[in-house]
């Protein structure tokens, strides 16, 4: 039992204090805080209150939306409209940017969120997650527009997840390492468990979609035949695999042990003129700066996910990110061709 407990706001309060922050983005961590402890608790009480299944509408990328995906969209605009802190807000299961209210305050930042990323795993009582990032709004900008969101990912202020598992836990980073913490439902406090996270450089466990192998490119395709072959390949080592379908509880397994996740560009998608499946702004960019900052490399396999400039909101990008010198390799091989 652990008794000298460091909560999520002490955390943050700490680390402000150390940067003579004004205490505007801890109030907007706070309010994500209790965004998310809200749909923790809607996920954890599944069909017993009636929100698993379909709700019968599509989102903006054409996909099926689960009753809790709308639900959890809300729980995240009530829970941070308010207080000042947001300029506007982009969403993965919205078209355009939600503009805060008239009647509110707008605040410095910009919050960006999928929020029930995985949601297919609901109905099957599999982890799933919630992704956020939070950039600045320009200088002299009062009325934010969906432009204003455009920011490469190496702009963020802040990366984090939270995942609903066996626990609840939520990661971040604000550029100064990353920090895991677990909800303590006796106290309905995020806890710090996990301080200063890294990733082995090395591993011999990779996660990817292996039924759409046959349209991947051919350095993919290289790549994952060797980890296939095992020992008695170029590799000379057995690997393992995994494939939950649920990008967080992929990240948090790599940020825990160690892995490569890839969901990389394929043949199929080039065809519908799409550049991967997750997107850049929703899942790319803040799972990036988490595992860059935790001593990982994330790439689409051409560029650093990073430095991408995004040209629209839900712009997708090919992902391979994990440990250092699996990632590294998979890039080698791209520049092999
Ligand atoms: P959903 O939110 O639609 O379930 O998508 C989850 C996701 O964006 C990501 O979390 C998974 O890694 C990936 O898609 C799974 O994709 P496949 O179903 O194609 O394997």
């Amino acid at each position: 039992m652990n008794n000298s407990r460091t909560t999520i706001t002490q955390f943050m309060i700490e680390e402000q204090r150390k940067i003579g922050a004004s205490g505007d983005f801890t109030s907007l961590l706070n309010d994500i805080v209790t965004a998310c402890k809200v749909i923790s608790n809607l996920v954890n009480q599944g069909d017993l209150i009636g929100v698993l299944g379909t709700a019968g509408s599509e989102n903006v990328q054409g996909e099926t939306q689960k009753k809790l995906d709308i639900i959890t969209n809300d729980v995240f605009i009530e829970s941070n409209e308010w207080a000042g802190h947001c300029g506007a807000m982009a969403s993965e299961e919205m078209e355009e940017i939600y503009e805060i209210p008239a009647k509110y305050p707008r605040g410095k930042y910009l919050l960006v969120f999928d929020p029930l990323d995985g949601s297919s795993n609901t109905d099957v009582n599999v982890s799933v997650g919630t992704i956020f990032s939070v950039l600045r709004v320009a200088d002299g900008v009062e009325n934010p527009t969906a432009e204003d969101f455009l920011q490469p990912g190496t702009t963020q202020v802040c990366g984090g997840y939270a995942l609903y598992g066996p626990s609840t836990m939520m990661v971040l980073t604000t550029g100064n390492g990353v920090n895991g913490f677990t909800l303590d439902q006796n106290i309905g406090e995020f806890v710090l468990t996990h301080p200063s996270l890294s990733i082995p450089e090395d591993t011999r466990e990779f996660a990817i979609n292996s039924s759409n192998m046959r349209h991947w490119e051919a350095p993919l395709k290289r790549y994952v035949d060797e980890c296939l072959e095992g020992s008695t390949g170029p590799r000379g080592e057995d690997f393992n695999m995994r494939w939950i379908a649920s990008m967080v509880a992929e990240v948090h397994r790599i940020l825990m042990r160690g892995g490569i996740f890839m969901y990389p560009i394929d043949e199929k998608m080039k065809g519908k003129g799409t550049e991967g499946k997750l997107r850049l702004m929703y899942e790319a960019n803040p799972m990036s700066f988490i595992v860059e900052q935790a001593g990982g490399v994330c790439s689409t396999g051409r560029e650093r996910i990073m430095d991408i400039k995004p040209k629209d909101l839900h712009q997708r990008v090919p992902v391979i990110m994990g440990s250092k010198n699996e990632v590294e390799r998979v890039v080698a091989y791209h520049k092999e061709g």
